[in-house]
């Protein structure tokens, strides 16, 4: 190699351990491979040289010049890498261990009544289901014996999506599924279907005290052989007493859903004004909590069951207004407002 071109190579190399810093690597650089730095320098010496000694000099330039730029650019990276953990360790450390002061999180007011009511149906044999917020209109009403352009959709105006599902503005939306995903088991087996289905719902509606357009309700169904309008009024009381822990004035009449029949309004009396009437129950000391009723052979027939050999009944529980009524909220859009500290107020239960 030649001499000046070792010699620098030498000098570049010694310079490099000692950079420590991003600017004065930029420096460096700027003094080798500038403009008039030393080995652009190295090339204004070619002049002199014959054309055989020009081949071999320029190629030993070129190696240095790439030498020199992929050693800077490897020491970028390392000096890089040098800061970013020198700021990791000017972090204060912290341990994971530690108990904080802040304040624990609690269970929603809703969570805690649907948890409740779990309870009660699984000790009565109920498995609980999950299910889709999305569904399909068919799910959410042809299959409830509400065809297109029945009147009853007018009651339930929800939120379409653009591929024509829907968000769902009732959890009897999986009614049909549960038909037909145990109907195996009550033809070969003999197992009654209980299941119940606690799920949100959405309905495009104004709301008031008592009405949001994002609210939960608990869907429940039992199918068997000789099931009577006597067992729907016996699971509805015993939910409700199990619920309440004291009893509770409730007055059932009748109410239309096409997917019933007969059907029936389950109203309890107000526990916010105790029945005097006030904004929570619209005036009238009655609130509307739990319609139900035997379900309608065209549902059954639908979901795979013979209407003739089996019956069953269906409710529909409103969980956020039973949340209402069993922490005494007046209002039902605070259960929806993040309020930490109201909604902090419920943590009697798991
Ligand atoms: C239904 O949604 C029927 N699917 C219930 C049903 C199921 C009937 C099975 C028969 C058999 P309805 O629209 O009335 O019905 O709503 C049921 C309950 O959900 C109401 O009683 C009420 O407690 C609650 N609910 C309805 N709309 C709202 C709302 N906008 N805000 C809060 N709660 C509501």
């Amino acid at each position: 190699m030649n001499e000046k071109i070792l010699e620098l190579k030498n000098s570049f190399t010694a310079s490099l351990a000692n950079v420590a810093e991003v600017a004065a690597l930029e420096e460096l650089k700027v003094a080798y491979l500038g403009k008039n730095g030393s080995v652009t320098g190295l090339m204004k010496n070619m002049g002199a040289l014959s054309p055989e000694e020009k081949k071999s000099y320029g190629k030993e330039v070129n190696d240095l010049k790439k030498y020199i730029a992929d050693a800077i650019d490897e020491k970028q990276v390392y000096l890089g890498e040098l800061a970013l953990q020198k700021e990791i360790d000017s972090l204060p450390e912290f341990d994971v261990t530690v108990p904080q002061d802040t304040a624990r999180g609690s269970y929603h007011p809703i969570t805690l009544v649907q948890r409740q009511c779990e309870r009660v149906f699984r000790s009565m044999g109920f498995t609980i289901e999950d299910y889709s917020e999305i569904v399909t209109d068919y799910e959410c009403f042809e299959s409830l014996n509400i065809p297109k352009f029945h009147p009853a959709r007018d009651m339930q105006d929800t939120y379409y999506l653009e591929n024509n599902q829907l968000l769902k503005s009732q959890t009897s939306a999986a009614q049909n599924a549960i038909y037909k995903k145990y109907k195996k088991a009550l033809y070969e087996e003999g197992k009654p279907i209980r299941a119940i289905f606690p799920g949100r719902c959405f309905r495009n509606e104004n709301t008031d005290a008592c009405h949001e357009n994002t609210f939960f309700q608990m869907e429940g169904v039992m199918v068997d052989k000789n099931i009577s309008i006597s067992n729907l009024i016996f699971f509805m009381k015993t939910m409700l007493s199990e619920v309440f822990q004291k009893d509770i004035n409730v007055r059932l009449r009748p109410g239309f859903f096409p997917f019933v029949e007969p059907g029936f309004e389950l109203d309890i009396s107000c526990l916010i004004c105790g029945g005097e009437g006030c904004p929570s129950c619209k005036h009238s000391g009655w609130l509307e909590l739990c319609p139900c009723g035997m379900i309608h052979p065209n549902v059954l027939k639908e979901g795979g069951i013979d209407p003739d050999e089996y019956t069953g009944f269906a409710f529909g529980l409103g969980l956020t207004r039973l949340a209402m009524m069993k922490y005494g909220v007046k209002d039902i859009r605070d259960l929806n407002s993040g309020n930490l500290q109201n909604l902090a107020q419920f943590t009697e239960d798991k």
